[in-house]
């Protein structure tokens, strides 16, 4: 069944950094849905699967930003 789980994320300060985000963490695998809240610094993502911890850090980091702990 689907999971969603919010991360916070370091770094967004503007609408570029939210669809850089978006898009990275939208190509995972088995990813369904991501919302990125710009204010509250965390991006919400739904998924097949539980995704790997490690798996949404790199595409946070390959995006340009910084995963703190998931919340
Ligand atoms: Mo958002 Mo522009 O960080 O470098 S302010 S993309």
């Amino acid at each position: 069944r689907p999971v969603t789980q919010t991360y916070a994320v370091t770094g967004m300060t503007c609408e570029h950094c939210v669809r850089a985000v978006t898009e990275e963490l939208s190509a995972l695998p088995g990813v369904d849905e991501v919302r990125v809240d710009l204010a509250a610094g965390t991006a919400t993502v739904t998924s097949a699967e539980p995704l790997p911890i490690e798996t949404v850090r790199a595409a946070v980091d390959e995006a340009g930003y910084e995963l703190a702990a998931g919340i």
